[in-house]
């Protein structure tokens, strides 16, 4: 069984937002193109409380994109982004987000990141998504989204140490950086990872 992980389409990585990751807002269609394609679809959702640890506007001194150490874990600074029940933490009125059956949000305690829809980033605590998955007998998983260097890569990682067959559709993400993306996706693959078309999809499912 396959299932499309939609992860982190949300108002504030896309066009205008505070964390916008470049030419995000072109992967939309396709998204919602590519969801047919699946018997089962879940979203992921970055879902911080204001005043997040991760966020540079509590470090004072500190901009966005520095790093510090935060409990013990190297920790990016971003801008405030994705703050619970903002108009920036959801997902765009042109996303279908008809079709997800579940949406797992994570980011939620203000002292560690979330960047893998699986786990927090100390990987300390579930979001309980390869339990669903495996329940509804998902054994291939495919990873549409945002940022692909980021939240999708880290998903990716999360997905193969959980034994799923893992495929990220490479023109249905876009990163923050692309040059740290050709890097990122160099070791998903030599960890198994395979990286993807969606015009190739259409033979596969
Ligand atoms: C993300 C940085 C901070 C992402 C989330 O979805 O890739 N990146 N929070
Ligand atoms: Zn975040």
């Amino acid at each position: 069984m396959n299932a499309l992980i939609l992860v982190d389409i949300q108002n504030d990585f896309l066009k205008g937002g505070p964390l916008a990751v470049p030419d995000a807002d072109a992967i939309v269609p396709l998204v919602n193109h590519l969801q047919d394609h699946f018997d089962l679809v879940v979203a992921t959702q970055d879902w911080h409380p204001s005043g997040h640890r991760s966020f540079a506007s509590g470090h004072p001194g500190k901009k966005p994109f520095e790093v510090v150490n935060l409990n013990g874990l190297p920790q990016t600074l971003w801008p405030d982004h994705c703050v619970q029940g903002t108009r920036g933490a959801g997902f765009p009125a042109r996303l279908n987000m008809n079709k997800p059956e579940a949406i797992f949000r994570k980011g939620a305690n203000p002292e560690i990141d979330s960047y893998s829809g699986f786990y927090d980033n100390g990987h300390r605590k579930s979001t309980g998504l390869a339990g669903y998955l495996r329940d509804r007998s998902v054994d291939t998983i495919y990873l549409a989204g945002l940022a692909g260097d980021i939240c999708v890569y880290y998903t990716a990682l999360d997905s193969l140490k959980a034994a799923f067959s893992t495929f990220i559709i490479e023109d249905a993400t876009r990163p923050l950086n692309r040059e740290n993306f050709e890097k990122v996706m160099l070791d998903f693959q030599a960890r198994g990872g395979k990286l993807i078309q969606s015009g190739a999809l259409a033979g596969i499912t």
